[in-house]
């Protein structure tokens, strides 16, 4: 397995992640309010933890501007206290900005309002393509093998980090997306279709905001030499098992459909030593808490693993 070296930077805050919104703002906050992240108001209750939203807050819902609106006002007031919203972008997303017609309902008026925010969201660098938390690092889709190798490749670096996998990738996102730059969406392979893409996905596309999870996690159990996890996607919806992981969380999939309100959200406690996935049952309502990865007595988490310790690892 390729080894990445880990980050010199860990942010040990706890972090939530939420998967795609798709418009249903009711359910986004429903979630929010049961992680205890926002007040009576729906407003940023200044704790000090981390929020990952990994995109595709738009479409098919009814609140597809509501929901990007409402993401704004709490990044800005996660801002203003010790918190942090991270705020990624998707593939429903990225499709409005190239100018697809996404959701046939909207009138174009409603397409290119909502494309400008989002555009300028993009510009300010509220919105990236990929966050490493300095353990995991978050995508809409994922990293697949192939898309890795080839990243790192154009990395001019030895060893190039996570940090440096996804700055050299947000980088290449902001410039894509800057009209008075005109850079080509192929310069850089992590948009990029992956030529011969294994079966299993129905989209014929790979890269980080269309791949699909069913493959990425053949290519972790497989052991595939480019696959490196740790990573944390969205994109790939289960309303059976809602949240899904393999390897105790080196790969977790967190889009359960919150669109038809199977309500999920996934819970990191870094100084605990723990991973759990809490989901709301569809038709009983009732909130669970189940874990991924549990640190055991005198066991050393994943995320306080040496570069020497792994290397050694790998030499084995
Ligand atoms: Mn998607």
């Amino acid at each position: 397995m390729l080894r990445i070296p880990p980050s010199l930077n860990h942010d040990t805050r706890t972090h939530f992640a939420v998967g795609d919104i798709h418009g249903n703002l009711d359910g986004f906050q429903k979630i929010l309010t049961h992680a205890q992240l926002i007040d009576k108001k729906g407003n940023w209750n200044g704790k000090n933890v981390v929020l990952a939203q990994l995109g595709d807050v738009i479409d098919r819902g009814p609140k597809s501007f509501g929901a990007w609106r409402y993401l704004q006002k709490l990044q800005m007031q996660a801002k203003q206290s010790q918190g942090k919203v991270v705020r990624l972008l998707g593939n429903h997303e990225d499709m409005l900005c190239q100018g697809y017609e996404t959701e046939k309902t909207r009138p174009l008026q409603k397409h290119l309002k909502l494309q400008k925010l989002i555009l300028q969201d993009i510009k300010q660098a509220d919105v990236q393509a990929v966050y490493h938390d300095g353990y995991y690092t978050y995508s809409h889709a994922g990293f697949g093998s192939e898309v890795l190798r080839r990243t790192i490749e154009k990395i001019e670096k030895k060893n190039p980090s996570w940090q440096d996998i996804a700055a050299v990738c947000n980088l290449h996102f902001r410039n894509i997306h800057d009209p008075t730059l005109q850079v080509s969406r192929k310069e850089h392979p992590y948009l990029h279709q992956v030529p011969k893409r294994r079966p299993g996905g129905k989209h014929p596309r790979g890269g980080i905001l269309w791949e699909d999870y069913r493959d990425l996690s053949q290519s972790v159990e497989k052991k595939e030499e480019h696959f490196a996890g740790p990573q944390i996607v969205g994109h790939t919806t289960n309303p059976v098992h809602y949240i899904r992981s393999v390897q105790s969380g080196r790969l977790i999939c967190i889009d359960s459909k919150i669109l038809l309100n199977c309500l999920s959200y996934l819970k990191i406690d870094y100084q605990q030593g723990r991973i759990e996935k809490i989901c709301r049952s569809r038709y009983i309502r009732t909130w669970k808490a189940m874990p991924i990865y549990v640190c055991q007595k005198g066991q050393t988490p994943p995320w306080q693993m040496t570069w020497q310790n792994s290397s050694r690892e790998s030499a084995e």
